[in-house]
């Protein structure tokens, strides 16, 4: 019999520390239940955790090492500018000057963080430059921010908008089609259902690297033979990311420049034919741009905003190169946020521009 109805048809005394023990038994039971799901729980926070600092980590590194050459150029040229010198005064903010513009921070840019600088030197009286390393990291960070708003999630797929479709556009040999590829194995990995399609039909073997990069991050790719219209596989991309009830759709097109106006209305064209599908795709036009052109990158952000909406910047190419302080500039400048950057040309190699992280991997200094 339970013991709980036991305990009713027995005599009181040998009852009531029956009901005693019964109830002993069941805190017991009550707390070991807790102790296990506490213990679960802060397994899991733990396991978490050390996942989220190593990957933290790995990003940094790919980071720090996809910046190494813009930093190296950056810390000669400031341990030149500040030679002999103690203080930050008149002579090293007009060498600073010289070392931000001739690093592609841009010249706009460049003022405004000099006179940051200026309005800090006055404040405090005597700044070492020892310091000055952390204060342009301080400063060039909080001028991104000020300027910026943060844009929200890794890899999410706006509310509301399904399937997401990314337009790529950008100059030929931008990084559009690798970006592409580095993007859906991000999507992919962030646990969304990802359509490429190759409306770059200008040369067969854009297509097919398309469809290398559809293999490697295992998303089909929609295509058409080399010569047909853009406009169509895009449309019969969206269509079967629809059917597919796909997350996330990205459409790669051929490389423009912004003065060719029959290429740049066919983007319009494409543009056009996706809305009969989805009325409000694409929700993204990402323009790629080549960080390593360093002030040519500007212009073509520059012009290509100008000749076409586009709503997202990405620049590739900053390892390799010692123009990073492009993107500084190009952040800071335009009202179109920085998204992306690559680091690289694997399938890593792409990441959320963070201008704090970025800011920080730039001007940190390891010697000390
Ligand atoms: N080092 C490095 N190379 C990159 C990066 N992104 C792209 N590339 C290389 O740049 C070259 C051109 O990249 P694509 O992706 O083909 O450029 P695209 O804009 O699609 O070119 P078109 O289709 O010809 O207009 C390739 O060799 C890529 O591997 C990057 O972040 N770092
Ligand atoms: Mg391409």
């Amino acid at each position: 019999m339970h013991l709980f109805l036991k305990c009713l048809t027995e005599p009181r005394r040998k009852t009531d520390a029956k009901i005693l023990i019964f109830c002993n038994i069941q805190k017991e039971c009550i707390a070991f239940l807790l102790f296990c799901t506490n213990f679960v729980t802060y397994s899991y926070l733990i396991i978490m955790g050390f996942f989220s600092s190593l990957f933290g980590k790995e990003k940094k590194e790919a980071l720090d090492k996809g910046l190494e050459k813009t930093k190296t150029s950056v810390f000669s040229k400031i341990s030149r500018a500040i030679a002999g010198k103690s203080k930050v005064d008149e002579e090293v903010l007009d060498n600073l000057e010289e070392v931000l513009v001739t690093s592609d921070v841009g010249v706009d840019t460049t003022l405004r963080i000099i006179e940051r600088i200026e309005a800090r030197v006055a404040r405090d009286k005597y700044v070492s430059t020892d310091e000055l390393n952390e204060i342009l990291r301080d400063e060039i960070a909080s001028l991104l921010e000020e300027n910026n708003t943060d844009l929200k999630g890794d890899f999410d797929v706006p509310e509301g908008k399904h399937p997401y479709v990314i337009m790529v556009v950008g100059v030929n040999g931008a990084g559009k089609t690798t970006t592409i590829g580095k993007l859906a194995y991000q999507y992919k990995k962030a646990g969304k259902k990802v359509v490429l399609g190759a409306a770059d039909t200008f040369r067969a073997a854009a297509i097919e690297q398309l469809a290398v990069w559809g293999e490697r991050v295992g998303c089909p790719v929609i295509r058409q033979n080399m010569g047909s219209d853009p406009a169509a596989v895009a449309y019969d991309t969206i269509s079967s990311a629809k059917a597919q009830d796909a997350d996330v759709v990205i459409i790669d097109t051929a490389g423009r420049l912004h003065n060719k106006i029959n290429l740049m209305n066919e983007l319009t064209k494409i543009k056009q034919v996706m809305k009969k599908i989805i009325p409000d795709a694409p929700h993204d036009v990402m323009l790629v741009l080549d960080g390593s052109t360093g002030q040519n990158a500007y212009e073509q952000a520059k012009q290509f905003t100008k000749a076409t909406d586009v709503t997202s910047l990405a620049i590739t190419k900053l390892d390799g190169t010692a123009k990073g302080g492009v993107v500084i500039g190009i952040s800071d400048q335009f009202k179109i946020p920085v998204r992306y950057i690559g680091v690289g040309e694997g399938i890593e190699h792409l990441q959320v521009f963070d201008r704090r992280e970025f800011v920080d991997s730039l001007f940190k200094n390891e010697e000390k």
